[in-house]
């Protein structure tokens, strides 16, 4: 990747951090700091990788993406509406009655949600099964999936963990968003998940762990991910709970589900700018 792409990739990301400070603002209170964490991660995948068509939403054989973290639906639909698949000023709907962009994600209510999710460990379960469907159908898809470090204490994901390892699922290339941060504290305070890398390595995956806020690492992840032949691939992505509002990180694990004032709103934009 050439520096003028990383640097419209990294303009891409303050864009995407602009629409969910702006969407969560406008409602007042959300699910600010795990959205803001993922970030890098969706750009990457939606701005360069997969293989999907906004204007076709249901185009067959296109690449997949669960957000198992199925909270952080607010940053998928900023990319989402930044891609076209619906109206940029849909965002201004999250979470409010009637809405197609609840809280969670739904995938009968949004287009470019391939799976609903918010019942943490549930997604990266799904993920599995659609990665052998595809194998089944043999249509050359890659599907990806995105967990918490918190998520990672549920043994639902590790059923999950041991069945691709089993089906050698090598088209599913998966990230953690290990912020360290769950909803009521550091995550290594309330159930240790660490060394997450050896756990995912225990059961049978291919393991890259970086810093989950550089485009460049994550793409050069993906690239050597898709070389694995007969693995999954977890991608373990090093991040800041709040990432990119400074205000925002700096309150830690508070910043989970946290209520948006019109002044810190307008106070994180200026940040973003
Ligand atoms: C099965 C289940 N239990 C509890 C919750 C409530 N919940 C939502 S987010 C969250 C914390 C998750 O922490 P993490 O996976 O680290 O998320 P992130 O830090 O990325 O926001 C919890 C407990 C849930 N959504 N699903
Ligand atoms: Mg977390």
């Amino acid at each position: 990747m050439d520096r003028n792409e990383i640097l419209h990739l990294e303009d891409k990301c303050r864009h995407i951090r602009r629409l969910i400070i702006d969407e969560i603002g406008k409602l007042g209170v959300g699910h600010v700091g795990g959205s803001l964490s993922t970030v890098e991660g969706l750009v990457v995948l939606y701005y360069k990788v997969m293989n999907i068509d906004p204007k076709n939403p249901k185009m067959q054989g296109r690449d997949r993406f669960v957000l198992s973290k199925g909270h952080a639906g607010p940053a998928l639909y900023a990319v989402l509406a930044d891609k076209g698949y619906f109206d940029v000023s849909e965002l201004d709907t999250l979470n409010k009655p009637e809405t197609n962009l609840p809280s969670h994600c739904d995938m009968l209510k949004t287009p470019g949600i391939d799976m609903t999710a918010g019942s943490l460990g549930q997604g990266i379960s799904c993920a599995v099964g659609m990665a052998k469907a595809s194998k089944i159908k043999k249509d050359n898809a890659y599907i990806y999936s995105m967990v918490g470090d918190g998520e990672c204490q549920e043994g639902q994901v590790w059923e999950a963990a041991m069945l691709a390892a089993h089906n050698k699922l090598n088209n599913l290339i998966a990230f953690t968003d290990n912020n360290r941060m769950q909803i009521d504290g550091p995550t290594g305070e309330i159930l240790g998940v660490d060394p997450i890398e050896d756990k995912w390595k225990a059961f049978g995956w291919n393991v890259f762990s970086i810093d989950g806020h550089s485009i460049e690492a994550i793409y050069s992840a993906i690239i050597e991910a898709k070389k694995s032949t007969d693995k999954p691939t977890m991608i373990v992505l090093n991040t800041i709970k709040g990432k990119g509002v400074s205000f925002i990180e700096a309150m830690g694990a508070a910043n989970h589900s946290m209520p948006v004032s019109e002044e810190q709103r307008i106070k994180a934009l200026e940040e973003l700018k």
